[in-house]
């Protein structure tokens, strides 16, 4: 089902004041830095469950979850200020869960960890590690709907989990994903 919103534009306008001084042009600012992998404990969200026998993690990551960066982000989660860690080798089942409710998300996890730009290459670092049509505006994760993807995360690193839609992870629609070699799992940053 689709659903439509409405977006309510909130202008403010300044008050036309006559004999007040020009604002200094703004020069353009440099490229922001990209901020640093968020470096605090690790928690176990309740959207992430792991079971060390079977040697699997499932996680539902919300694409749109909080409205930040207008619902660009996967659990809140945007700009690498969330790394979500799984054990090497353990296959990991996400469910793609798509609440913005204006917008068309994907996932995958790819190499690459920063300066994205506005059509990441759709390549996943493990084979089935991204959902379908993951650059379509009409055919990737649609608004409401929900899509799984099942991989295993087989070598140990650091990647991300990005959107592929054009232009969300370069406005900042990614989080760090790093596999470890020594069996950790968990969350660090806003989750
Ligand atoms: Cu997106």
């Amino acid at each position: 089902m689709k659903r439509f919103a409405t977006l309510s534009l909130v202008v403010t306008l300044g008050a036309c004041g006559g004999g007040e001084p020009a604002e200094t042009p703004q020069q353009s600012a440099p490229a922001a830095a990209q901020p640093a992998a968020p470096a605090g404990e690790m928690t176990m969200p309740d959207w992430m469950h792991v079971d060390a026998a079977a040697r699997t993690v499932h996680m539902t990551i919300t694409a749109g979850l909080t409205d930040a960066k207008n619902y660009w982000n996967f659990n809140g989660g945007h700009d690498g200020n969330m790394t979500i860690t799984v054990p090497e080798g353990f296959t990991v089942t996400i469910d793609l869960v798509n609440k913005d409710p204006n917008m068309a998300h994907s996932l995958g996890i790819v190499t690459q960890t920063s300066g994205f730009g506005a059509m990441p290459e759709p390549t996943p670092a493990f084979d089935g590690a991204i959902t379908a049509n993951p650059g379509s505006m009409t055919d990737a994760t649609m608004p409401g709907e929900t899509e799984t993807i099942r991989f295993a995360a087989a070598t140990a690193g650091n990647y991300s989990m990005v959107c592929f839609i054009p232009g969300h992870a370069a406005t900042g629609m990614y989080v760090h994903f790093n596999v470890s070699a020594d069996e950790k799992a968990g969350v660090q940053g806003p989750s």
